[in-house]
């Protein structure tokens, strides 16, 4: 098991996120077109799965023991993108084919063009589902290897998610990690003008799950939440992570407008001036 968390460990993965954050913008902007908001607002969840938590192995991202990450909020492609790249599984310099014809980097995640990405995703409400089948193949070949599903909290308004809820703890996958990025904010607007999805913790709890609520961006919380999910037995985890939307740059800090906007070349400066403080 990974050792006790130390500053030092959270304070290495918030530059991990920092760096991240960098890269999301430098990418979207070169694409000039692409989901800034909830790329950013999970960047803080991705770092801790991929610099911490998950075990893989970039050189061999089909290690049968490693474990899977689905990012059912297929729009904040960046992201994971940024986190593959850092990881080692294609050469940075691929970033800036962001969205370009012909690049396996497409603007949603496609598992067939790119290595590290076990699911093809941007159908919102599908991931969980898909998480579901690979924690129960998992245990049906007795591997140990855990299953990381990311949601986004307007995601969670579509039905398949409810029955994929109702399934996971039937079925008590333990191997069974779920995230949503509790930002708040969806395509139109807050979440809670467009289709009210609170008391969220509860519905999940309702639904057998055992639930823990952590602020998004608190590295320590989000590792020490990991940990606890991975001791929980009998019951998947979800983990609801209160989070801001554009975290980390203040022009697009809460904004609805920058869910689906990339950065200028003048927000870019502002944004790279910020994060490079
Ligand atoms: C089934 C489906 N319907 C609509 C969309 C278009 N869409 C893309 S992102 C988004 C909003 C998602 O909001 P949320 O899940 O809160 O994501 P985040 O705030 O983390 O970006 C919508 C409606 C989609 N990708 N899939
Ligand atoms: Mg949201």
């Amino acid at each position: 098991m990974r050792p006790e968390i130390t500053e030092t460990d959270a304070s290495f993965l918030n530059e991990k996120a920092r760096i991240l954050r960098i890269e999301i913008l430098k990418m979207l902007a070169e694409a000039g077109s692409g989901h800034t908001g909830g790329s950013l607002s999970a960047a803080d969840i991705v770092t801790a799965l991929y610099f911490s938590k998950m075990r893989h192995t970039p050189k061999d991202p089909k290690w049968r023991e490693r474990d899977r990450f689905v990012l059912s909020k297929g729009h904040a492609a960046p992201v994971l993108y940024a986190a593959l790249a850092l990881s080692g599984y294609f050469e940075q310099t691929l970033l800036g084919t962001l969205r370009k014809l012909g690049s396996p980097l497409q603007g949603h995640p496609c598992s067939k063009l790119l290595p590290g990405v076990e699911v093809s995703t941007g159908s919102l409400g599908q991931g969980l589902s898909i998480a579901n089948g690979m924690a129960l193949g998992l245990r049906m070949d007795g591997l140990n290897s855990r299953v990381y599903c990311l949601m986004g909290d307007g995601e969670i308004q579509e039905g398949q998610v409810w029955e994929a809820a109702m399934t996971a703890a039937h079925y008590k996958l333990d191997n069974l990690c779920a995230i949503i990025d509790n930002n708040g904010l969806q395509i139109d607007g807050h979440c809670c003008d467009v289709m009210h999805i609170e008391p969220i913790a509860k519905k999940w709890e309702a639904f057998g799950w055992n639930v823990i609520e952590i602020n998004g961006h608190d590295m320590e919380a989000i590792l020490a939440a990991l940990d606890e999910a991975e001791m929980a037995k009998g019951k998947p985890t979800m983990i609801v992570a209160r989070t801001v939307k554009g975290k980390g740059v203040s022009i697009f800090e809460g904004k609805v407008k920058y869910h689906g906007l990339a950065p200028t070349q003048e927000e870019l400066e502002i944004g790279l001036k910020e994060l490079q403080k």
